[in-house]
């Protein structure tokens, strides 16, 4: 068993996409061990996209992230940090595969619909960032 961080981010959310990525993700048969809807803090989105500080989309990309409400998921299920991967698609929608979140949902890399953590460092780094202890089901 393993758990992964996902986020549906402030496009989703926009565009009333929640229950489609939620019945998805359930479907595939994930267990929802934590799940809320909340503005991510300036401070927050910059610690989970710290990777990426150097980069020249940083600013935009912590605008964009902080600029609506997200919902933050905690999953569980085997191999559930590449299997959510899988699901979501590559990060550029246009090489997303066919079926895949971002392939159905999205157009461009920098609102791409979804989020999921690469390994399990990022995973447990992550699910700590935005999960307090006591949030998560046992
Ligand atoms: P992923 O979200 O697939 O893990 P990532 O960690 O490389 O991708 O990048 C994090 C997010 O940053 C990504 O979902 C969208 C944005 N992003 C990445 N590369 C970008 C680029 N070249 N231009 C604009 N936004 C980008
Ligand atoms: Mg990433």
């Amino acid at each position: 068993m393993e758990r992964t961080f996902a986020m549906i981010k402030p496009d989703g959310v926009r565009r009333g996409l929640t229950p489609e990525i939620l019945k998805r993700l359930q479907h595939k048969g994930y267990r929802i061990v934590g799940l809320k809807q909340m503005t991510i803090a300036r401070e927050t989105a910059e610690s989970h996209y710290g990777e990426h500080k150097e980069r020249p989309f940083f600013g935009e990309l912590v605008d964009f992230i902080t600029g609506g409400p997200v919902v933050a998921i905690a999953l569980e299920g085997e191999n559930a940090i590449a299997g959510w991967r899988a699901m979501m698609g590559a990060t550029n929608p246009a090489n997303a595969a066919p079926g895949t979140i971002r392939a159905d949902f999205a157009t461009t890399t920098g609102e791409n619909v979804t989020h999921g953590s690469d390994s399990s460092d990022s995973a447990a780094r992550e699910l700590a960032l935005f999960f307090k202890d006591g949030e998560l089901l046992a």
